[in-house]
């Protein structure tokens, strides 16, 4: 049993039965903490996702809990017309004694969700069929998204792909060098300076009106897709702290940064690194078939663009983290944050090595 928080009067505070048998860490996500909790209830074994949402990111916990709120509820009514299983095909929020979807001791703040089991959220692409079906869940969540009133989400990490204002952050960070390792990482800071042109092309778009704002996910990792053990079927798409207006174009963009990599995001070892176009071919054909007829000419075209620009971006916040000393992304070593934008890094170049033929595969 994990001992970090006093679990069994947390677990305490939200509606379920049974006793407390145990609390592990779970999960590789960089942002909140999370834990499998298990329980027994009348001899049976019963699990939840318990997790410390990062409230120094997510400053006001109320408005990013009322999004989820909105969104899983959102979800929940669509599944069960089509006459699906709410509790494995969407996340579902438990909520506390006190009937809030959140629980707060006065310090953190905790959220639990009902386990999806038998279904597995990958780190990396076992096969095709896998990257296939997580195009389709995540085309269908757009898709669906499509219906969701937009007025009643509060946009809680404004800017989120907004790539200048990205870039303005880490030119920020590295006149502070608050940790003194600019002189360390001038190369890479000399790469993204070099890179910098390639920011306006979404944002330009967006703004210009070429391409609409929608509500989009905005964290499309393939972990953050949960695949049926049985079926190989994507079931459920989770992660919904950053569902908020964005483009078509982010979403496609960061599956295909993180699934079409040889190789782990935190590879140290670069000869590893490789963009695997078959990849971003089976993703593109799996999303397209999924996103619905509502997707622009413009947003087509600009779908290679979305490949390049949020891995460029990600890179580029994974240095800036590095020069912040590492508050951001949860680290696991010295150096995590930048070997984790070597990777990106690799990707940018090889994409812009076959741009036209990701171009030429949209058409
Ligand atoms: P983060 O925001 O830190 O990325 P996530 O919400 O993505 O956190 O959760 C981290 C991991 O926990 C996921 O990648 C997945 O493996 C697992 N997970 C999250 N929610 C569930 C759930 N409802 N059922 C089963 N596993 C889950
Ligand atoms: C974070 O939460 P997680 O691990 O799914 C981050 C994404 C990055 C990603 C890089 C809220 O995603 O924006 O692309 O790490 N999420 C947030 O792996 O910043
Ligand atoms: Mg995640």
């Amino acid at each position: 049993m994990n001992n970090e928080f006093d679990f069994p009067r947390i677990v305490a505070q939200f509606c379920i039965g049974g006793t407390l048998t145990d609390c592990i860490r779970y999960g590789e996500g960089h942002i909140n903490d999370t834990f499998k909790v298990t329980t027994k209830e009348g001899g049976r074994e019963m699990h939840y996702i318990l997790q410390r949402i990062n409230d120094r990111l997510f400053s006001d916990v109320a408005k990013l809990m009322h999004n989820i709120e909105l969104v899983t509820e959102f979800c929940q009514r669509s599944v069960e017309k089509r006459g699906g299983d709410p509790l494995r095909e969407c996340l579902t929020l438990v909520r506390t004694k006190a009937g809030k979807a959140y629980y707060s001791d006065g310090k953190n703040y905790f959220r639990m969700y009902v386990f999806i089991e038998d279904a597995t959220s990958y780190q990396s692409v076992r096969d095709k069929q896998d990257f296939y079906e997580s195009a389709v869940a995540f085309g269908n969540f757009a898709n669906l998204l499509a219906e969701f009133d937009a007025s009643q989400l509060y946009e809680v990490l404004p800017d989120f792909h907004n790539t200048r204002k990205r870039y303005s952050n880490f030119e920020a960070a590295v006149q502070k060098d608050a940790c003194g390792r600019a002189k360390e990482v001038d190369e890479e800071i000399a790469w993204v300076r070099a890179h910098g042109g390639l920011c306006g092309k979404l944002v330009d778009a967006i703004e210009r009106k070429e391409i609409p704002l929608r509500v989009t996910h905005n964290d499309t990792k393939l972990n953050n897709v949960m695949l049926d053990n049985a079926t190989g079927k994507a079931l459920a798409v989770i992660d919904l702290d950053t569902v908020m207006p964005g483009s078509l174009c982010y979403d496609f963009g960061d599956s295909i940064r993180f699934g079409c990599n040889s190789a782990a995001e935190d590879e140290p070892d670069l000869s590893k690194v490789h963009f695997v176009f078959d990849l971003y071919k089976t993703y593109l054909g799996g999303y397209l078939s999924a996103v619905g007829s509502g997707i622009t000419a413009k947003e087509k075209e600009l779908l290679p663009w979305g490949a390049v620009l949020m891995t460029y971006e990600c890179g580029m916040r994974f240095l800036t983290d590095y020069l912040e000393g590492d508050t951001y992304f949860r680290t696991h070593c010295k150096g995590h944050n930048l070997d984790r934008a070597h990777t990106q890094f690799r990707l940018v170049d090889e994409m812009l090595g076959c741009f036209e033929k990701m171009q030429e595969a949209v058409k």
